[in-house]
Protein backbone atom coordinates (compact mmCIF):
# COMPACT_ATOMS: atom_id res chain seq x y z
CA UNK A 1 0.00 0.00 0.00
CA UNK A 2 3.01 2.49 0.78
CA UNK A 3 4.92 0.98 -2.01
CA UNK A 4 7.65 4.26 -2.30
CA UNK A 5 8.27 4.57 1.37
CA UNK A 6 10.49 2.46 3.26
CA UNK A 7 8.57 -0.28 5.33
CA UNK A 8 8.17 -0.05 9.18
CA UNK A 9 7.20 -3.06 11.07
CA UNK A 10 5.85 -3.27 14.25
CA UNK A 11 6.96 -6.68 16.07
CA UNK A 12 4.57 -8.21 18.40
CA UNK A 13 5.56 -11.81 19.83
CA UNK A 14 2.74 -11.75 22.22
CA UNK A 15 2.85 -15.05 24.48
CA UNK A 16 4.04 -18.37 24.27
CA UNK A 17 5.66 -19.78 20.67
CA UNK A 18 5.04 -16.30 19.53
CA UNK A 19 8.40 -15.52 21.02
CA UNK A 20 9.74 -18.64 18.93
CA UNK A 21 7.84 -18.14 15.75
CA UNK A 22 7.76 -14.56 15.09
CA UNK A 23 11.86 -14.01 15.67
CA UNK A 24 11.87 -17.22 12.76
CA UNK A 25 10.16 -15.27 10.70
CA UNK A 26 11.79 -11.95 11.00
CA UNK A 27 14.77 -14.29 10.19
CA UNK A 28 13.33 -15.30 7.10
CA UNK A 29 11.79 -12.01 5.90
CA UNK A 30 15.30 -9.81 6.71
CA UNK A 31 16.53 -12.26 3.81
CA UNK A 32 14.20 -11.05 1.51
CA UNK A 33 13.51 -7.86 2.63
CA UNK A 34 16.33 -6.11 4.25
CA UNK A 35 14.84 -2.48 4.28
CA UNK A 36 12.19 -3.26 6.69
CA UNK A 37 12.67 -1.67 10.00
CA UNK A 38 11.75 -3.54 13.25
CA UNK A 39 9.93 -2.11 15.87
CA UNK A 40 9.54 -4.24 18.95
CA UNK A 41 6.36 -3.75 20.99
CA UNK A 42 5.13 -5.60 23.64
CA UNK A 43 1.23 -7.23 24.57
CA UNK A 44 -0.05 -10.57 25.57
CA UNK A 45 -1.33 -11.95 29.23
CA UNK A 46 2.67 -12.55 29.86
CA UNK A 47 2.55 -8.11 29.36
CA UNK A 48 -1.07 -7.87 31.31
CA UNK A 49 0.77 -10.00 34.23
CA UNK A 50 3.62 -8.02 34.63
CA UNK A 51 2.51 -4.32 33.89
CA UNK A 52 -1.19 -4.53 34.07
CA UNK A 53 -2.45 -3.98 30.63
CA UNK A 54 -2.70 -6.53 27.68
CA UNK A 55 -2.12 -3.77 25.59
CA UNK A 56 -0.61 -0.68 26.27
CA UNK A 57 -1.15 2.32 24.47
CA UNK A 58 2.58 2.99 23.04
CA UNK A 59 1.95 -0.69 21.36
CA UNK A 60 -1.00 0.42 19.77
CA UNK A 61 0.41 3.78 18.61
CA UNK A 62 3.43 1.90 17.09
CA UNK A 63 1.26 -0.02 15.26
CA UNK A 64 -0.63 2.45 13.86
CA UNK A 65 2.47 4.35 12.81
CA UNK A 66 3.64 1.42 11.01
CA UNK A 67 0.63 0.29 9.25
CA UNK A 68 2.38 -3.55 8.76
CA UNK A 69 2.13 -5.40 12.08
CA UNK A 70 3.31 -9.03 12.98
CA UNK A 71 1.47 -11.05 15.83
CA UNK A 72 2.78 -14.02 17.14
CA UNK A 73 0.08 -15.24 19.41
CA UNK A 74 -2.54 -14.13 22.95
CA UNK A 75 -2.67 -16.68 25.88
CA UNK A 76 -6.01 -15.10 26.58
CA UNK A 77 -7.77 -17.13 29.17
CA UNK A 78 -10.98 -18.84 29.30
CA UNK A 79 -12.74 -17.26 32.66
CA UNK A 80 -13.31 -13.47 33.13
CA UNK A 81 -10.18 -11.42 34.28
CA UNK A 82 -10.73 -8.03 35.79
CA UNK A 83 -9.32 -5.15 33.18
CA UNK A 84 -8.02 -8.15 30.72
CA UNK A 85 -9.32 -8.27 27.35
CA UNK A 86 -7.79 -10.13 24.49
CA UNK A 87 -5.19 -7.76 22.61
CA UNK A 88 -5.52 -9.07 19.12
CA UNK A 89 -8.98 -8.74 18.95
CA UNK A 90 -8.92 -5.42 20.21
CA UNK A 91 -5.81 -4.45 18.25
CA UNK A 92 -7.89 -5.67 15.04
CA UNK A 93 -10.90 -3.80 16.21
CA UNK A 94 -9.04 -0.50 16.89
CA UNK A 95 -7.05 -0.53 13.72
CA UNK A 96 -9.83 -1.23 11.35
CA UNK A 97 -7.93 -4.43 10.01
CA UNK A 98 -11.45 -5.54 8.78
CA UNK A 99 -11.03 -8.52 6.73
CA UNK A 100 -8.95 -11.08 7.79
CA UNK A 101 -7.58 -13.67 5.26
CA UNK A 102 -6.93 -17.19 5.71
CA UNK A 103 -5.89 -19.37 2.84
CA UNK A 104 -5.54 -22.44 3.20
CA UNK A 105 -3.74 -24.18 0.42
CA UNK A 106 -2.62 -27.80 -0.31
CA UNK A 107 1.39 -28.38 0.83
CA UNK A 108 3.58 -31.02 0.40
CA UNK A 109 3.11 -32.36 3.57
CA UNK A 110 0.97 -35.61 4.45
CA UNK A 111 -0.96 -34.06 6.14
CA UNK A 112 -2.19 -32.08 3.55
CA UNK A 113 -5.34 -32.56 1.57
CA UNK A 114 -4.23 -32.64 -2.44
CA UNK A 115 -6.58 -29.94 -4.54
CA UNK A 116 -7.16 -27.76 -1.30
CA UNK A 117 -7.40 -23.77 -2.34
CA UNK A 118 -9.57 -22.25 -0.23
CA UNK A 119 -9.51 -18.74 1.25
CA UNK A 120 -11.79 -18.25 4.18
CA UNK A 121 -12.47 -14.12 4.46
CA UNK A 122 -13.29 -13.42 8.07
CA UNK A 123 -15.10 -9.99 9.02
CA UNK A 124 -12.74 -8.62 11.66
CA UNK A 125 -14.29 -6.02 13.80
CA UNK A 126 -17.69 -6.83 15.28
CA UNK A 127 -19.99 -9.96 15.55
CA UNK A 128 -19.81 -11.25 19.07
CA UNK A 129 -16.42 -10.56 19.37
CA UNK A 130 -16.69 -7.00 20.44
CA UNK A 131 -16.64 -8.55 23.59
CA UNK A 132 -20.08 -6.70 24.85
CA UNK A 133 -20.92 -9.56 27.91
CA UNK A 134 -22.39 -9.43 31.46
CA UNK A 135 -24.05 -11.59 33.73
CA UNK A 136 -27.39 -11.93 35.64
CA UNK A 137 -28.88 -13.48 38.14
CA UNK A 138 -25.95 -13.68 40.41
CA UNK A 139 -23.27 -15.50 37.49
CA UNK A 140 -26.21 -17.88 36.16
CA UNK A 141 -26.99 -16.05 33.16
CA UNK A 142 -24.37 -14.97 30.66
CA UNK A 143 -25.63 -12.50 28.10
CA UNK A 144 -23.18 -11.22 25.13
CA UNK A 145 -24.15 -8.62 22.25
CA UNK A 146 -24.17 -10.05 18.54
CA UNK A 147 -23.42 -6.59 16.11
CA UNK A 148 -23.42 -7.18 12.16
CA UNK A 149 -23.47 -3.57 10.53
CA UNK A 150 -24.11 -2.73 6.54
CA UNK A 151 -21.27 -0.39 6.72
CA UNK A 152 -18.85 -3.35 7.89
CA UNK A 153 -20.38 -6.09 5.85
CA UNK A 154 -20.23 -3.45 2.67
CA UNK A 155 -16.09 -3.05 3.14
CA UNK A 156 -15.38 -6.83 3.71
CA UNK A 157 -17.19 -8.09 0.65
CA UNK A 158 -16.09 -4.93 -1.56
CA UNK A 159 -12.86 -5.64 -0.18
CA UNK A 160 -13.54 -9.80 -0.78
CA UNK A 161 -14.73 -9.55 -4.21
CA UNK A 162 -12.18 -6.74 -4.94
CA UNK A 163 -9.16 -9.67 -3.62
CA UNK A 164 -11.28 -12.25 -6.14
CA UNK A 165 -11.02 -10.38 -8.87
CA UNK A 166 -7.60 -9.43 -8.87
CA UNK A 167 -6.25 -13.41 -7.35
CA UNK A 168 -8.21 -14.96 -10.68
CA UNK A 169 -10.66 -16.81 -8.37
CA UNK A 170 -13.93 -17.25 -9.38
CA UNK A 171 -16.35 -18.61 -6.56
CA UNK A 172 -17.49 -16.72 -3.14
CA UNK A 173 -19.79 -18.44 -1.08
CA UNK A 174 -21.79 -16.20 2.10
CA UNK A 175 -21.73 -18.29 5.02
CA UNK A 176 -24.15 -17.43 7.61
CA UNK A 177 -26.79 -18.64 9.75
CA UNK A 178 -29.91 -16.43 8.70
CA UNK A 179 -32.56 -19.07 9.31
CA UNK A 180 -31.92 -18.39 12.81
CA UNK A 181 -30.52 -14.72 12.99
CA UNK A 182 -32.77 -13.42 10.18
CA UNK A 183 -31.95 -9.39 11.87
CA UNK A 184 -28.35 -9.77 12.32
CA UNK A 185 -26.72 -12.84 9.84
CA UNK A 186 -30.02 -11.81 7.69
CA UNK A 187 -28.59 -8.06 7.31
CA UNK A 188 -24.71 -10.00 6.59
CA UNK A 189 -26.10 -11.77 3.84
CA UNK A 190 -28.54 -9.23 1.82
CA UNK A 191 -25.82 -6.75 1.96
CA UNK A 192 -22.91 -8.93 0.80
CA UNK A 193 -25.23 -10.33 -1.88
CA UNK A 194 -26.12 -6.60 -2.84
CA UNK A 195 -22.32 -6.23 -2.99
CA UNK A 196 -22.25 -9.19 -4.55
CA UNK A 197 -24.22 -8.25 -7.91
CA UNK A 198 -21.54 -5.26 -8.64
CA UNK A 199 -19.42 -8.25 -9.53
CA UNK A 200 -21.01 -10.54 -11.96
CA UNK A 201 -17.39 -12.58 -13.02
CA UNK A 202 -17.42 -14.11 -9.83
CA UNK A 203 -20.03 -16.70 -8.91
CA UNK A 204 -21.68 -16.34 -6.11
CA UNK A 205 -23.86 -18.74 -3.88
CA UNK A 206 -24.30 -19.32 0.36
CA UNK A 207 -24.62 -21.94 2.57
CA UNK A 208 -25.49 -21.90 6.21
CA UNK A 209 -22.86 -22.19 8.67
CA UNK A 210 -23.61 -25.60 9.42
CA UNK A 211 -23.96 -27.06 6.15
CA UNK A 212 -20.67 -25.42 5.19
CA UNK A 213 -19.46 -26.88 8.27
CA UNK A 214 -20.41 -30.31 6.67
CA UNK A 215 -19.16 -29.99 3.17
CA UNK A 216 -15.60 -28.56 4.47
CA UNK A 217 -14.76 -31.79 5.95
CA UNK A 218 -16.59 -34.22 3.56
CA UNK A 219 -15.52 -32.22 0.04
CA UNK A 220 -13.28 -29.36 0.79
CA UNK A 221 -11.79 -29.02 -2.83
CA UNK A 222 -15.63 -27.41 -3.56
CA UNK A 223 -14.81 -23.66 -1.95
CA UNK A 224 -12.71 -20.71 -3.02
CA UNK A 225 -13.33 -18.06 -1.34
CA UNK A 226 -15.84 -18.12 1.88
CA UNK A 227 -17.05 -14.84 3.15
CA UNK A 228 -18.14 -14.68 6.94
CA UNK A 229 -18.50 -13.13 9.99
CA UNK A 230 -15.88 -13.07 12.56
CA UNK A 231 -17.09 -16.05 14.84
CA UNK A 232 -17.73 -18.50 11.87
CA UNK A 233 -14.99 -17.39 10.45
CA UNK A 234 -12.88 -17.99 13.53
CA UNK A 235 -14.02 -21.77 13.83
CA UNK A 236 -14.02 -22.17 10.41
CA UNK A 237 -10.67 -21.02 9.27
CA UNK A 238 -8.95 -23.40 11.95
CA UNK A 239 -10.99 -26.50 9.88
CA UNK A 240 -10.09 -25.13 6.64
CA UNK A 241 -5.90 -25.14 7.93
CA UNK A 242 -6.51 -28.90 8.85
CA UNK A 243 -6.87 -29.06 5.15
CA UNK A 244 -3.64 -27.27 4.69
CA UNK A 245 -1.63 -29.29 6.52
CA UNK A 246 -2.21 -28.29 9.87
CA UNK A 247 -2.57 -25.01 12.22
CA UNK A 248 1.32 -25.04 12.39
CA UNK A 249 0.93 -24.03 8.51
CA UNK A 250 -1.87 -21.95 8.38
CA UNK A 251 -1.14 -18.00 7.69
CA UNK A 252 -3.71 -15.26 7.99
CA UNK A 253 -3.08 -10.99 7.43
CA UNK A 254 -6.08 -8.94 8.68
CA UNK A 255 -6.36 -5.93 5.84
CA UNK A 256 -7.92 -2.20 6.54
CA UNK A 257 -7.51 0.89 4.61
CA UNK A 258 -3.39 1.41 5.08
CA UNK A 259 -3.25 -1.08 7.75
CA UNK A 260 -1.89 -5.27 7.81
CA UNK A 261 -1.78 -7.31 10.86
CA UNK A 262 0.04 -10.56 9.63
CA UNK A 263 -0.54 -13.26 12.38
CA UNK A 264 -0.18 -17.22 12.41
CA UNK A 265 -3.95 -18.64 12.73
CA UNK A 266 -2.78 -20.88 15.87
CA UNK A 267 -2.37 -19.75 19.68
CA UNK A 268 0.02 -19.80 21.96
CA UNK A 269 0.40 -23.49 22.33
CA UNK A 270 1.57 -23.26 25.90
CA UNK A 271 2.01 -27.25 25.81
CA UNK A 272 4.75 -26.81 23.73
CA UNK A 273 6.33 -23.16 24.59
CA UNK A 274 9.80 -22.59 25.06
CA UNK A 275 11.39 -25.92 23.91
CA UNK A 276 11.98 -24.77 20.58
CA UNK A 277 9.96 -27.20 18.22
CA UNK A 278 6.83 -25.07 17.18
CA UNK A 279 6.47 -25.20 13.35
CA UNK A 280 7.27 -21.02 12.16
CA UNK A 281 5.92 -21.42 8.70
CA UNK A 282 2.44 -19.84 9.47
CA UNK A 283 4.34 -16.93 10.51
CA UNK A 284 6.88 -17.08 7.81
CA UNK A 285 4.37 -17.36 5.71
CA UNK A 286 2.24 -14.68 7.33
CA UNK A 287 4.99 -12.58 6.64
CA UNK A 288 4.64 -13.49 2.91
CA UNK A 289 0.74 -12.18 2.93
CA UNK A 290 2.29 -9.34 4.38
CA UNK A 291 4.96 -8.95 1.29
CA UNK A 292 2.10 -9.32 -1.26
CA UNK A 293 -1.17 -7.74 -0.22
CA UNK A 294 0.75 -4.90 1.66
CA UNK A 295 3.85 -3.79 0.52
CA UNK A 296 3.27 -4.56 -2.84
CA UNK A 297 5.91 -7.20 -3.35
CA UNK A 298 4.86 -10.62 -4.72
CA UNK A 299 7.80 -11.07 -5.76
CA UNK A 300 9.49 -11.53 -2.59
CA UNK A 301 6.35 -13.56 -1.13
CA UNK A 302 6.80 -15.79 -4.09
CA UNK A 303 10.30 -16.08 -2.68
CA UNK A 304 9.37 -16.97 1.03
CA UNK A 305 6.73 -19.27 -0.42
CA UNK A 306 8.24 -20.81 -2.73
CA UNK A 307 11.08 -21.85 -0.09
CA UNK A 308 8.98 -23.18 2.62
CA UNK A 309 7.10 -25.61 0.13
CA UNK A 310 10.83 -26.91 -1.23
CA UNK A 311 11.72 -27.37 2.55
CA UNK A 312 8.39 -29.37 3.08
CA UNK A 313 9.04 -31.07 -0.42
CA UNK A 314 12.53 -32.25 1.25
CA UNK A 315 10.45 -33.62 4.16
CA UNK A 316 11.88 -31.46 6.73
CA UNK A 317 9.12 -30.85 9.19
CA UNK A 318 8.34 -29.95 12.75
CA UNK A 319 6.97 -32.43 15.32
CA UNK A 320 3.29 -31.00 14.57
CA UNK A 321 3.73 -32.55 10.96
CA UNK A 322 4.25 -36.02 12.19
CA UNK A 323 6.75 -36.80 15.13
CA UNK A 324 9.60 -39.56 12.84
CA UNK A 325 11.96 -37.22 12.11
CA UNK A 326 10.68 -34.15 13.34
CA UNK A 327 13.02 -30.80 13.29
CA UNK A 328 13.75 -27.69 15.61
CA UNK A 329 12.64 -24.19 14.87
CA UNK A 330 15.78 -23.12 14.26
CA UNK A 331 16.66 -25.59 12.05
CA UNK A 332 13.67 -25.65 9.84
CA UNK A 333 14.19 -21.69 9.39
CA UNK A 334 17.41 -22.46 8.13
CA UNK A 335 16.05 -25.01 6.05
CA UNK A 336 13.67 -22.15 4.59
CA UNK A 337 16.37 -19.63 4.13
CA UNK A 338 18.87 -22.03 2.40
CA UNK A 339 16.14 -22.55 -0.03
CA UNK A 340 15.39 -18.72 -0.65
CA UNK A 341 16.78 -17.88 -4.12
O1 LIG B 1 -6.06 -15.59 23.22
O2 LIG B 1 -8.20 -15.26 15.77
O3 LIG B 1 -6.59 -13.55 22.72
O4 LIG B 1 -8.20 -17.36 16.14
O5 LIG B 1 -8.94 -16.97 18.65
C1 LIG B 1 -8.14 -14.82 18.55
C2 LIG B 1 -6.78 -15.21 21.05
S1 LIG B 1 -8.25 -14.55 20.35
C3 LIG B 1 -6.47 -14.73 22.42
C4 LIG B 1 -8.27 -16.21 16.54
C5 LIG B 1 -8.45 -15.98 17.97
Amino acid sequence: MHPETAPQLCVIEGDGIGHEVIPAAITVLQRVAPDVTLHHRQAGWEHFQTHGTSLPTETVQMAQQCGAVLFGAASSPAYPVEGYFSPIVRLRRTLQAYANLRPATHLPVPTSREGVDMLVVRENTEDLYIGHEHTEDEGQVGIAEKVITRTATERVTRLTYELAVRSNRKKVTIVHKANVLPQSDGLFRRVALEVAGYYPEITTDELYVDTAAYWMVKEPTRFDIILTPNLYGDILSDMAAAWGGGLGLAPSLSLGDNIAIAEPVHGSAPDIAGQGIANPTAAIMSTAMLLEHYWQRPEAAQRITNAVRKTLAEGDHTVDIYTQGAISTAKFTARVCDNLH
